[in-house]
């Protein structure tokens, strides 16, 4: 991307998009998810990876002063019930804003510019945090507010007292309802349902000012992100960073012909000699360098010999298109009227014509939705920017799915990973780049598929669910609790006045306790498992005659 026009042309945009009935200030927060390889800069408006200005935000390897991804974002394109086109995409802030800080009132379908101000912020919580909090969990007794991160006190969960100033009505930041009564209040054990080491939630929404970028017709949408990032330096996991992406129709109506892209701006050190490609297999699309040493440039260090390449894959969702827009004012230029948008989003070039396998993906005769599927280690016929021989260049993709349906409060979630690849000049992704993201994908279809409650971590998690077997439950007699394959634990019993009934433990040499619970009254109980410091909870119906 070149950045000198942004800046020229950033202050005309203020004051434009301030004199139309905006209810809503622009976005203004930015974060950093850093906890592992990557520092990745986060902003709220639907962008990702920059600082908003027109600077890079996704260093890899952090601390090196080098930069993989210039910016990224979100594009959505729908049609209401009448057919009309409706359009939320964000790519950089040079004419404006799509989307706005907070959510939206389902009962009214608006914002108000109370929640514009109170929302313009992220918020980030360690898995570290929510362990201290549970363990100053004790059954029955509440948690003395002082005693709580502020982190955790101020989840903007659904009915959190502690949230300064406003009503959290509807579903919000993901959390763990312990006490099952509906609502977020961490003194009674809930805690913020984080994946990952270190995540970072934040909300918007696109009705709250003027789509400035497409010019188009708000959906409609409020969208929640979750990014998170593991720390685990033996593994790849190191060098990615996720994105939970959750979109809720909140305006009267439902959508269809529903398409959500991810536009990408990589820059691998010099933006100036880059090439892009995808691979349909797992839903991915990639940069790599386009020449063999990745030059400084502008004060911006290169990557010399070793420039990683850096994929951005759907994890449950199949990618059914991929395009790379030219600098070129024609058909395979940037989209510029919300019909562009759309045509990209549906895997077309921008005026709506098919693109074809072959050459620059244009005039071919062979349609296809994916430009550049090749391996770019193979030689022609295969399909890449090394076989057709382009000079190395900025470049943009889109990467997107759909068609959905989005109809009214029914959410659709896409998660998505950014990796890193280290792979010392070479770029055969079939070798370095394909296996790395096939394993991450593995790792977390692997987690949704446990049911884990607790996935706190992708492959290194100290309690698995499946380790224990607790039955039966309703119990009448005997409780049997069998810790599998863990070292031994520790097994409390408290009532619903907190009072403890059981404790015990279990060792390596008796992993399955048995206790008799027809000596206490029948009710309700919460059972603690405890496992190198980490603990897990589960109630229990004592119901014996
Ligand atoms: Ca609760
Ligand atoms: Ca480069
Ligand atoms: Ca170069
Ligand atoms: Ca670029």
């Amino acid at each position: 991307m070149r950045k000198t026009l942004i800046i020229l042309t950033l202050l005309f945009v203020n004051i434009t998009s301030k004199s139309v009935f905006s209810q809503c200030a622009p976005p203004s927060a930015f974060s950093e998810l850093d906890i592992n390889n990557v520092s990745a800069g986060l902003m709220n408006g639907g962008d990702l990876w920059w600082d908003g200005i027109g600077l890079p935000k996704y260093e890899y390897p952090k601390y090196s002063g080098r930069l993989a991804l210039f910016a990224g974002a979100i594009w959505l394109s729908a049609l209401d019930d009448n057919g009309k086109l409706l359009t939320s995409a964000m790519k950089y802030r040079n004419t404006g804003y799509e989307f706005y800080p907070g959510p939206i009132n389902s009962t009214t379908g608006t914002v108000s510019s109370n929640s514009c101000i109170v929302f313009d912020r992220f918020w980030e919580i360690h898995r570290i945090e929510i362990q201290n909090h549970l363990n100053n969990v004790t059954l029955g007794m509440p948690v003395p507010l002082s005693q709580i991160d502020d982190a955790i006190l101020q989840w903007p969960a659904k009915g959190n007292t502690h949230f300064n100033n406003y009503v959290i009505q509807d579903d919000l930041a993901p959390f763990k309802d312990f006490n099952n009564n509906g609502i977020y209040d961490p003194e009674n054990g809930d805690y913020p349902d984080i994946k990952g080491d270190q995540a970072i939630f934040w909300v918007i929404n696109d009705i709250g000012g003027v789509h400035g970028i497409t010019n188009g017709d708000p959906i409609g949408v409020e969208v929640h992100f979750l990014a998170y990032a593991y720390y685990n330096p033996s593994s790849a996991l190191n060098d990615a960073t996720f994105y939970d992406i959750k979109v809720i129709k909140k305006t009267t109506g439902n959508a269809s012909d529903f398409y959500m892209g991810l536009f990408v701006d990589p820059d691998l050190g010099n933006p100036a000699d880059d090439f892009i490609g995808c691979d349909t297999l797992t839903n991915s699309g990639f940069a790599y360098n386009g020449d063999a040493f990745d030059d400084d440039q502008s004060g911006r260090p290169g990557y010399g010999q070793n420039t990683p390449i850096i994929s951005t894959t759907f994890l449950n969702k199949t990618m059914n298109s991929f395009s790379s827009p030219t600098y070129a004012p024609n058909a395979t230029g940037d989209a510029v009227s919300p019909v562009h948008y759309r045509n990209y989003l549906k895997g077309f070039w921008r005026d709506g014509t098919a693109k074809t396998i072959g050459g620059t993906g244009f005039g071919g005769t062979i349609p296809t939705s994916f430009m550049y599927f090749s391996n770019p280690a193979s030689p022609s016929p295969a399909w890449s920017e090394v076989s057709v021989g382009n000079a190395p260049g900025d470049r943009r993709y889109i990467q997107s799915t759909g068609p959905y349906s989005l109809n009214w409060m029914e959410p659709f979630d896409i998660s998505f990973v950014t990796i890193a690849h280290n792979v010392m000049g070479s770029n055969d992704v079939s070798v370095s780049v394909i296996p790395t993201i096939s394993q991450i994908a593995q790792l977390y279809t692997d987690t949704l598929a446990s049911g884990n409650k607790y996935d706190f971590a992708l492959g290194i998690n100290p309690i698995d669910e499946s380790s224990i077997a607790i039955y039966p439950n309703p119990v009448t007699h005997i409780l049997t609790i069998d810790l599998k394959n863990l070292n031994g634990g520790n097994i409390r019993i408290v009532d619903v006045n907190g009072r403890e009934v059981y404790q015990g433990n279990a060792n390596p040499n008796s992993q399955v306790l048995n206790i008799d619970m027809s000596i206490y009254e029948n009710g309700f109980y919460v059972l603690s498992v405890e496992v190198n410091d980490e603990k897990r909870f589960y109630k229990i119906l004592n119901s014996h005659k």
